[in-house]
């Protein structure tokens, strides 16, 4: 995947690799894969950073992820309507194009940043840096990043966050853990979303889709909800708040989370042609 849209250099970390960027002198005879690794670790340390930023303001920052139109939107729209009253939320919208998630997020009363990705299929720890310097931390509890629609970048990437929520809609089919193992393998909660629409597409099964969880080792708690008619919706809710909780007893306690990060979603990027990484004269 990556290795046809060259996603690494994105708008965020481009200065890196640029005119006097710091790596942009790279030795003759430096490989490609060299490159990204390097741009890898800057990502990390950049991350790392973005996690301070989160600790010291005691926000819960959570990567939601899914493909395109799998009903995030829809889901922090509900969430927003549930729980505004009681913790302060922001988010982060991540697209190729268009402000439109911003807008309806904005439309429920809360912040919203946009970053619109133009190539790149994923987010980055940059491009998050950035947006996150837009919001007024200090005032925040809860922070979602809505990740781009994509089933394998945005899983390799640490955005400085602490859970990693996957969505996986009804009408895609109850394979995709096993068909992408990389994002579910990641998952610190499945959620299936469009669960109204079970008794209609009756050969997807919530207990197949689990099952190929499973097999990839991930314990991760499974939830099914419809943000449509909100049913199921309670059982989010509930997780949410138990996550804040005990992000706030392990800030208490000098503690912090990292997200788990596809392990070989790094070599995914790292198997890019040099002509992708797009760094002109190498
Ligand atoms: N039936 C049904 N449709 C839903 C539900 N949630 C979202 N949708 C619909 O699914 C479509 C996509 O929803 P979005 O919330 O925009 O999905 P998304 O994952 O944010 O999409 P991208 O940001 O484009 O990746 C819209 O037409 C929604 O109305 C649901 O619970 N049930
Ligand atoms: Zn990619
Ligand atoms: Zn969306
Ligand atoms: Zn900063």
């Amino acid at each position: 995947m990556c290795d046809s849209c060259g996603c690494n250099v994105t708008a965020g970390n481009r200065h890196l690799i640029e005119d006097n960027g710091p790596l942009a002198t790279v030795d003759a005879g430096t490989t490609a894969v060299t490159i990204l690794q390097d741009l890898l670790s800057e990502n990390n340390l950049q991350a790392r950073h973005n996690r301070q930023h989160f600790a010291k303001h005691q926000v819960l920052a959570i990567n939601l992820m899914s493909s395109p139109g799998a009903g995030k939107t829809a889901l922090l729209e509900a969430t927003i309507d549930a729980l505004k009253d009681r913790y302060a939320i922001a988010v982060i919208e991540g697209d190729l194009e268009t402000e439109n998630d911003a807008r309806r997020i904005r439309a429920k009363g809360v912040p919203a940043v946009q970053i619109t990705t133009g190539s790149a299929c994923h987010l980055d720890a940059h491009m998050v840096h950035d947006a996150l310097h837009q919001l007024d931390l200090a005032a925040l509890d809860l922070l979602f990043i809505e990740n781009v629609g994509n089933l394998v970048c945005p899983a390799s990437f640490d955005l400085g966050h602490h859970r990693n929520v996957v969505l996986l809609s009804i009408p895609e089919g109850d394979d995709k853990p096993a068909k992408y193992p990389v994002m579910f393998r990641a998952a610190d909660l499945m959620v299936l979303s469009k669960s109204e629409l079970l008794p209609v597409m009756d050969d997807f099964s919530p207990t197949q889709a689990e099952h190929y969880l499973r097999q990839l080792a991930n314990p991760a708690p499974v939830i099914s909800l419809s943000a449509k008619t909100g049913r199921g919706m309670q059982d989010w809710l509930h997780w949410l708040t138990q996550e804040i909780e005990a992000h706030r007893a392990r800030l208490h306690n000098g503690d912090n989370t990292r997200p788990v990060i596809a392990a070989d979603g790094i070599r995914f990027h790292a198997a890019q042609r040099p002509s992708a990484v797009r760094l002109g004269p190498l």
